[in-house]
């Protein structure tokens, strides 16, 4: 399959740069060993997706998928990272600096896309016959700097200079049609291999293009500009991915990117199984099931309606019966304003015959229900239309033959909660999934040093393919292991502390606690929890100088929504913070603090393997799972919690002695929040006063925004929402005994190596591997290797 990458590279690098490989620049060098690379997984990339067509598939709809970079996971998946070593080392150029040419892929916005990526990842290494289908955005995520501290956003034209990992595939186009635009979907394929295996998997992307590359007429009749606001009108459909997490903007243009990348998936999908199987379309869903990555392409629901009805013309009856055969519906948060609502009118103005389409499952739905007895308020409640709006969790859930969370917590408040009424009347279409990271980018590939280490210890690579089988190695941890693991934790926050000071320009000691933080800025993942603990540790050393403080760096990486003012200034705030700390001649001894910018997937794989310490600290009840929770244990770092989402498995799983976890629980706070008043909590926690004093009374310069006041604003008083509503003060105290009591029982590192051994021994419930064999149950798929 790959024999002869060593011999393309060099000819490969010449196509590309048109000169010799010494010759040759290291992006150049990047763009023809990542072209060699595609090259030797060709014959099997096709071989798979024949095989994988001819039988039952599973699809997965995603407006987002996180990729990350390619050429070194390709490379680790593949068994050719060595080769590969060699063949640019022959001509003078290093592996690891090729590797950092590569822009990140960052097609998704955090967790939910991170998933996806996992995802496929996973189906890939278990020959799982799973295709992912989403939109090529020219646009990544923004890119972020800061400038005095405040967060700015910059495009990110990831494609820009040609990435060899996505080819267009022009022959397999499809027309999408709006009531005012008709527009070409062109598929853009980039393969994914899996681990240990010869079948490659695909992530199809589409691109909006022009039906014509230009309107001739009216080009020649002198309106250039119309003819060019045409195009552009077209190419605005893929252009940028929507930069909110867990809330969206209520935007036509985000239907329309929804509808687009559904309306071709399923024309091409349906013409497959047409070549398959014939014209009777009856038979679809015993070939096909399509998992809905939340709401964004639930569109995909009536969309299949329409084509059933008024292409392949089956009655309504037997192409109902088809798509509720077909979809399964992943809820991925509980947040409201994250549950898709759209206006009638938006549906109207696109796209017509799907309005009335969504209608006539509205008032099939009505009938349906009260047939059953369910009452007229709970009908209204969660019908697919009402107040004027249409509703996208519902219509998912009306259609799906299965509805899940991704945590066991997350599932029993959906159940309990978020979706109660759909849990009462078909409660057998609910399961959990409780979410799972790739151990082969978040282990083997970021982390070569455990990796090896595993090797040894276990005696192969098996667990590359079967994390749980570490679970056999608990009681390997003899001295002579842990000795080794301290070694490699200890060179990893080296290599750490170099990139940091590249990157950021800041010094950092690696004898120190890495304590670290990196998700998406939310008020709910409560960061500034956080940077109160940290300004409060800071006056407590101001005020006794004799305070025994182990060293520390706290470790930030996150993005605020650009329409997030809060959230960004949070991130203002632990910045202004950080210069605090970072010039304080004596503190600074101590303490660091180092905001990491442009957090991404790539910087994450700089950040995990060198972390001691994994921030989880949500309000209780609000993250649906969280990912970067297990991606830190499987490196052996040790959780510092609160019981919400995937921590409480975690603690499950490594049991009490080996996580720190604190605060206020999901079924204790609504009693708590009876009687909650943060003034108490500032006038007698001590400490607290000085914190949130320091946000007025000139301590940290907001540069005249007003943003520290509105922080201070949002734990005092109820605006829009209760005051503090995310219980930041209410868990002050504890979270400040749970991390003063970690930082001091590092000192035991024999203790400390041994829990962290625990800590990547069981992880294997945390492989998305575990988690796509329990989806593939659900999807009645079974593994079809290619060789
Ligand atoms: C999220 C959740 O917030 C996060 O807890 C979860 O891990 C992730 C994947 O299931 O999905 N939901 C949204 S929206 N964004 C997320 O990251």
């Amino acid at each position: 399959m790959t024999k002869n990458l060593m011999a393309t590279v060099p000819s490969q690098i010449r196509a590309v740069s048109g000169h010799p490989a010494d010759a040759s620049t290291p992006m150049e060098v990047w763009q023809g060993l990542s072209a060699a690379v595609v090259d030797a997984i060709a014959d099997d990339w096709y071989a798979t997706t024949r095989a994988y067509r001819a039988g039952r598939m599973e699809h997965y709809f995603s407006a987002e998928f996180l990729m990350g970079r390619a050429l070194l996971n390709n490379l680790t998946n593949l068994g050719l990272v060595d080769e590969a070593r060699e063949a640019v080392g022959a001509f003078g150029q290093d592996l690891s600096e090729i590797l950092e040419q590569e822009p990140d892929a960052a097609l998704g916005n955090g967790g939910l896309g991170r998933l996806a990526a996992c995802f496929l990842d996973s189906c890939a290494t278990l020959d799982l016959p799973v295709a992912g289908y989403g939109i090529l955005y020219r646009y990544g995520l923004f890119k972020q700097l800061f400038s005095d501290g405040f967060q700015t956003e910059h495009p990110d034209p990831w494609m820009e200079e040609g990435y060899p990992f996505i080819i267009r595939r022009e022959e397999c186009a499809r027309i999408v049609r709006y009531n005012d635009l008709t527009v070409r979907a062109v598929p853009y394929d980039m393969p994914i291999t899996g681990y240990g295996t010869r079948n490659v998997g695909t992530l199809r992307l589409w691109r909006a293009e022009s039906i014509e590359e230009f309107d001739y007429e009216a080009f020649n009749s002198q309106r250039f500009t119309d003819a060019i606001v045409e195009r552009e009108r077209t190419a605005d459909i893929s252009r940028v991915l929507y930069p909110n997490d867990t809330t969206y903007e209520g935007k036509v243009l985000r239907v329309r990117q929804q509808y687009f990348f559904c309306s071709a998936s399923l024309q091409e999908i349906v013409d497959n199984y047409v070549a398959h199987h014939g014209a009777d379309l009856s038979g679809f869903a015993e070939f096909n099931s399509i998992q809905l990555n939340d709401t964004h392409p639930v569109l995909a629901i009536p969309e299949l309606m329409r084509i059933l009805l008024d292409e392949h013309h089956l009655g309504w009856e037997e192409a109902w019966e088809v798509v509720s055969t077909t979809f399964a519906y992943t809820n991925h948060t509980v947040l409201a304003e994250a549950l898709e609502t759209w206006e009638i009118s938006i549906f109207e103005k696109l796209f017509p015959r799907i309005m009335e389409i969504v209608r006539e499952i509205d008032r099939r739905f009505r009938s349906d229900l009260a047939t059953r007895g369910i009452d007229p308020a709970t009908i209204d409640y969660i019908a697919p239309i009402s107040g004027g709006r249409i509703h996208m969790a519902w219509i998912a859930c009306y259609a799906s033959y299965s509805i899940n969370g991704v945590a066991a917590l997350h599932t029993e408040i959906l159940k309990r909660d978020t979706l109660k009424e759909w849990y009462a009347i078909w409660p057998e279409r609910f399961n959990n999934k409780t979410n799972g990271v790739t151990p082969r980018r978040w282990l083997r590939q970021c982390n070569p040093r455990l990796s090896a280490l595993l090797d040894e210890v276990t005696g192969s690579d098996a667990w590359v393919r079967d994390l749980s089988a570490l679970q056999d190695f608990d009681g390997a941890a003899t001295d002579a292991v842990l000795d080794r693991l301290a070694e490699v934790k200890r060179a990893n926050k080296a290599d750490f502390a170099d990139w940091i000071k590249a990157r950021e320009g800041i010094e950092i000691d690696p004898d120190a606690i890495f304590d670290v933080q990196i998700k998406r800025l939310h008020e709910y993942k409560r960061q500034l929890l956080n940077a109160f603990y940290i300004l409060d540790l800071y006056f407590r050393m101001k005020e006794d100088p004799t305070l025994a403080v182990p060293p520390r760096v706290f470790i930030f990486g996150a993005k605020a929504a650009p329409g997030y003012i809060r959230a960004k200034g949070i991130i203002k705030l632990i910045n202004t913070i950080g210069e605090l700390i970072n010039n304080d001649p004596v503190v600074s001894k101590t303490l660091k603090v180092v905001f990491v910018h442009n957090y991404n997937v790539s910087p994450a794989e700089h950040i995990i393997p060198a972390a001691d310490v994994s921030e989880q600290i949500s309000m209780a009840g609000k993250e649906a799972s969280g990912t970067s929770n297990m991606k830190f244990m499987m490196n052996g770092a040790l959780t510092l919690g609160t019981l919400d989402g995937a921590n409480v498995e975690i603690l499950d799983a490594v049991g009490p002695q080996n996580a720190y976890i604190f605060g206020a629980t999901e079924d204790e706070l609504p009693a708590l929040r009876e009687s909650y008043d943060p003034a108490w909590h500032y006038e007698n926690v001590p400490g607290l006063k000085r914190v949130l004093d320091a946000l007025i009374d000139g301590t940290l310069d907001d540069n005249g925004s007003g943003w520290f006041a509105d922080l201070r604003r949002s734990i005092f008083e109820a605006t829009y929402e209760p005051a503090d509503v995310y219980y930041v003060l209410g868990d002050f105290a504890a979270y400040r005994e749970a991390k003063d009591r970690m930082a001091a029982d590092y000192a035991d590192q024999r203790a400390w190596q041994r829990r962290a051994w625990i800590n990547i021994t069981r992880s294997g419930r945390f492989s998305s591997d575990r988690t796509i064999s329990d989806y593939a149950k659900v999807w009645g798929i079974s593994p079809t290797p290619i060789a």
